[in-house]
């Protein structure tokens, strides 16, 4: 087997890195803009996997603008992606 050189080590580590614990790789987060080390980058209650899954702005507690925030949004049914419909 030959040796990995020292950058593909340090992409693969980054691939499978996950120190937050959000599901979300280093080098995942780091494309997505959100943080590698906080598993709630905008500090919505809602992870940043999660708001991938659900298409919401994980850098935004707020994705549709219409001042209701995403947590409350996806916790009592409301579409966080349509401003016309929330609690
Ligand atoms: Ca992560
Ligand atoms: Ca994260
Ligand atoms: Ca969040
Ligand atoms: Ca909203």
């Amino acid at each position: 087997m030959r040796e990995l050189i020292a950058e593909e080590i340090l992409m693969l580590q980054f691939n499978l890195s996950d120190p937050d614990g959000d599901t979300l790789s280093t080098a995942k987060e780091l494309l997505l803009g959100t943080d590698p080390l906080d598993a709630d980058t905008d500090n919505d209650w809602v992870r940043d996997n999660f708001e991938i899954i659900k298409g919401t702005n994980p850098l935004t507690g707020d994705t549709d603008g219409d001042k209701s925030g995403d947590f409350s949004e996806l916790l009592y049914g409301f579409d966080p992606l349509d401003p016309s419909v929330h609690p």
